[in-house]
């Protein structure tokens, strides 16, 4: 999973992958410029904890999401990586800070959630105006591929509106198969967003205007977007600290899920990720699959040649796990089931996969 962080100038990008990994980046020095940073960070998860402490295996794999920070916003530079990335994460600066400019000499959250916003509708709109214009004469001429053509410029027709009026594309209902065919255009108003909106340390979240982050009901139908408050500064020095004192001062702080955790949390629920879980003393390890995804497709993230071979697989419920005391009792209590391949996965399960080959 790759998130790209994006936002104005000097917003807190850095601030927060530094928060976000416990990395030192260097903050920027207000000349702009740089390339993009990229770290890979684990997905805490209390389950894959509980199989580490039962397994005590030689190797602990969890779950990785990539974070890649976008200096500066300078229009389009970056925006051929942004538009490879899974998700959007936007860092919105509401800090006061008199020592940290701003390009508009503002501190206005909602205004620069907006001008963002604008910026990436103008790209998008650009792609689907030279798109269609090119369609409009192409699929006038008999050709092989004048079905697909047509197909396509309908297609590109039914989102034009939305972008015209200034929303983006992630507000449209549009099915999978009618997405795929225009998967390629990688619409920068069409992925996942999360907006962090970077607050002051004594900031009141509400006082600003920032919305409560929603309840968000397993497997409800993912939201297009998600804004929550940040304290980007707060949080890098607490990153910065022993493992052990961090704890008490984030309760000092009020702040109940540190950045990394709401980050990664939300990027799973806006782009609709869950997790199976494989132990064992060798290896404990978490992978990452679309909800919805069956046992075959499970298999595949593990080795194209399981899923090929695939016979049937073994699970366990996370919570038949637990109550259980783990794989050897969920076993004695028969709560180890065999699966098809068109079992669809649930968070959270465990499993074992037996294949031929
Ligand atoms: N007061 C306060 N200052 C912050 C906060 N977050 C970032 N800053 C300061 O703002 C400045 C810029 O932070 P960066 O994280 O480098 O911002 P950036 O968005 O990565 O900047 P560019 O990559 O140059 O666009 C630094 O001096 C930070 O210390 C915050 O939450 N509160
Ligand atoms: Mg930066």
């Amino acid at each position: 999973m790759k998130l790209g962080i994006v936002g104005v100038a000097f917003s807190g990008k850095t601030t927060v992958l530094n928060a976000l990994s416990g990395a030192n980046e260097p903050l920027s020095d207000f000349s702009g410029g740089g390339e993009p940073r990229v770290r890979v960070v684990p997905v805490p998860d209390a389950r894959l904890e509980r199989m580490r402490e039962d397994y005590k295996p030689k190797k602990f794999t969890p779950a990785t999401v990539e974070f890649h920070d976008m200096p500066g916003y300078g229009g389009d530079k970056f925006m051929g990586e942004v538009r490879d990335m899974d998700a959007i994460v936007r860092v919105i600066r509401a800090f006061k800070n008199p020592a940290v400019p701003h390009p508009k000499d503002r501190v206005d959250w909602k205004a620069d959630a907006l001008d963002l916003e604008a910026d990436f509708l103008v790209l998008d709109l650009s792609m689907v105006e030279k798109r269609v214009e090119k369609l409009e004469r192409s699929s006038k001429k008999p050709s092989k591929t004048q079905k697909e053509e047509q197909e396509e410029l309908a297609l590109l027709m039914k989102l034009k509106p939305t972008l015209d009026a200034g929303r983006p594309l992630r507000e449209v209902e549009i099915g999978r198969d009618e997405m795929l065919k225009i998967a390629s255009f990688q619409f920068l108003t069409r992925k996942p967003t999360l907006t962090l909106v970077n607050i002051g340390d004594d900031d009141d979240p509400r006082a600003l205007g920032i919305p409560d982050v929603p309840k968000l009901e397993p497997g409800a139908k993912p939201p297009a977007d998600i804004t929550a408050p940040i304290r980007g500064r707060l949080e890098m020095e607490v990153s910065q600290l022993d493992p052990a004192d961090r704890a008490a001062f984030l309760a000092d702080f009020g702040i109940k899920e540190t950045i990394s955790g709401l980050a990664i949390r939300l990027s799973y629920a806006l782009l609709d990720q869950i997790s199976f879980l494989t132990g064992g003393d060798k290896e404990v390890r978490a992978w990452t699959i679309q909800r919805g995804s069956n046992a075959v497709e499970a298999a595949r993230k593990i080795h194209t040649d399981i899923a090929k071979g695939f016979a049937r697989a073994q699970v366990i419920s996370w919570d038949d796990y637990v109550l259980h005391g783990g794989e050897k009792g969920a076993k004695n209590a028969s709560r180890m089931r065999a699966e098809g391949r068109d079992y669809v996965m649930k968070d959270g399960d465990w499993v074992e996969f037996l294949h031929s080959g």
